[in-house]
């Protein structure tokens, strides 16, 4: 073991997962057809394909997942040995939802998860929940073409009030909507439909799109906070959002002035989450684009008065960036990207850098000035099996302390308030990018293939005992 710093009392140790890549049961008890659940599985390399509907002999593995719909008591006993101090899930909207456009939720639905908190509650693990993650309803986006359509505000915030009506007396932490600036992306189809539902649009309008959906976004997740603080001021909400730093390629200022706007480009959902409105640099780039947001005085209003509790991220990789010359610095990620000679990366090519960990918390704390909360963190990894069923996977532990170590200088250090770190997955689960089972990230195997072939038995890694031992002390035993 390495010596690491010793974080505070009340740190939340954890794990973090969403329910499409785990639950299963994908049309058990009322469910209704999630963006997922269109999803073929893909593979390293290969990108999902989305069907128009879900094909008998199509490959979906949101459909299965790990069994988590009838497995969890068991799953959390193992973490409940692991020591986990909480646990990120997702609601599965169409659990509550089906169609997304319903008047009234269905009971069944809710009546699962009621049941899954409090078995945590019993495995004394607290509860971190995610109201949107890659999982809306497919009728929203076939019947309303998704975020760009401003009634989603309502279908949105109706879901998020009945469930936070329904377990706030057990949940303080939430967060809205998963990795809401993955669109930063726009250019590829497959955020744009995760995050936003935008699936058939004219590809000339995507960027305008992107910006009108993540306004419906932003708007709805304000008044998500709203809300939530009048049933309880206590509730912490949070926005979460996909931490990659984007560095300059060299020290010519031209590469730091691109590497500026590459953060500010992804980060302005954050902005507007954390510090209430819209940065001017973004409103003169849309005049200069000929975007158009229909922003309203009771949108800045809601904005301006309903910002987060906290800002919760992921963290797998960082980036490079060089100048493209281009005055108004549009940043293009599919194009000015290229390879940190310093760092390593991952088989699925995430460049590896724990150094980043503590330089992204100071740079969103100087920022924002909001409590932070790590709510993924972890590496895909090939696993074996070994015959005697133990898995080595020493690489996992070396991602994990690295990255370990860096977040509590940030916080020991450097004094920045984290609530808590929750490695993705704790479990092995289902890929959100690939689709795939053997990109895995758990502490603990499960024995499923890629078409969902397998025992489906859970079996400890190596990693299993490491991180017990990390939260036993408190961060201290890396
Ligand atoms: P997978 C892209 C880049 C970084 C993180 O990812 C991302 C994505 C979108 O897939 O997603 C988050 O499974 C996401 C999780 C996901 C996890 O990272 O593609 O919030 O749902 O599983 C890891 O390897």
């Amino acid at each position: 073991m390495v010596q690491g710093l010793r974080m505070p009392e009340d740190f939340l140790w954890g794990a973090a997962v969403a329910a499409h890549q785990l639950e299963g049961a994908w049309d058990v008890g009322g469910k209704g057809i999630s963006i997922a659940d269109v999803m073929l599985a893909g593979a390293n390399g290969k990108r999902r394909v989305v069907t128009d509907t879900v094909l008998p002999d199509g490959n979906y593995p949101s459909h299965r997942g790990i069994d988590f719909y009838h497995s969890y008591p068991r799953d959390f006993k193992l973490f409940k040995e692991l020591g986990l101090k909480a646990f990120r899930t997702s609601i599965a909207w169409t659990r509550i939802f089906p169609n997304g456009d319903e008047a009234e939720p269905n009971e069944e639905g809710l009546l699962f998860y009621d049941k899954m908190i409090d078995e945590m509650l019993a495995n004394g693990i607290e509860p971190v929940l995610t109201l949107s993650h890659f999982e809306m309803p497919y009728h929203l986006v076939t019947e309303y073409g998704g975020w760009r359509n401003r009634k989603l505000i309502d279908f949105f915030v109706r879901f998020a009030e009945t469930v936070i009506r329904r377990y706030g007396d057990r949940v303080k932490y939430w967060m809205t909507f998963n990795e809401i600036n993955n669109q930063t992306s726009w250019m590829d189809t497959h955020p744009m439909l995760q995050n936003s539902g935008l699936k058939d649009y004219d590809r000339d309008k995507a960027q305008e799109l992107m910006y009108l959906a993540s306004h419906h976004e932003l708007v709805a997740s304000a008044l998500v906070a709203k809300i939530a603080h009048e049933i309880n001021p206590d509730l912490m909400i949070g926005a979460m959002i996909a931490m990659n730093p984007v560095y300059p390629a060299s020290s010519n200022p031209e590469d730091i002035l691109m590497a500026q706007r590459a953060m500010q480009t992804r980060y302005y959902w954050g902005d507007v989450h954390a510090l209430g409105e819209y940065p001017n640099w973004l409103l003169n780039f849309w005049d200069h684009k000929g975007i158009k947001i229909d922003i309203t005085e009771e949108d800045k209003k809601l904005l301006r008065e309903n910002t987060v509790d906290y800002v919760a991220f992921s963290y797998y990789m960082s980036w490079t960036v060089k100048s493209t010359g281009d005055e108004w610095l549009e940043y293009d990620e599919s194009q000015n990207h290229g390879d940190n000679p310093f760092l390593k990366k991952t088989d699925w090519g995430w460049q590896i850098d724990p150094v980043g960990v503590r330089w992204a918390m100071n740079w969103m704390w100087d920022r924002w000035h909001k409590p932070l909360f790590i709510v993924e963190n972890g590496m895909g990894a090939y696993d074996v099996l070994e015959d005697d069923h133990t898995i080595h996977d020493e690489y996992r532990i070396a991602y994990l302390r690295d990255h370990i170590l860096s977040m509590e200088r940030g916080v020991v250090l450097d004094g920045i308030p984290l609530i808590g770190y929750l490695p993705w997955s704790g479990i092995d689960i289902v890929s959100a990018s690939t689709g795939e089972m053997a990109k895995r990230y758990g502490f603990i195997y499960v024995d499923l293939d890629d078409m969902g072939k397998g025992s489906g038995k859970r079996y400890k890694k190596d990693s299993f005992e490491w991180y017990q031992q990390v939260i036993s002390s408190n961060g201290e035993s890396l």
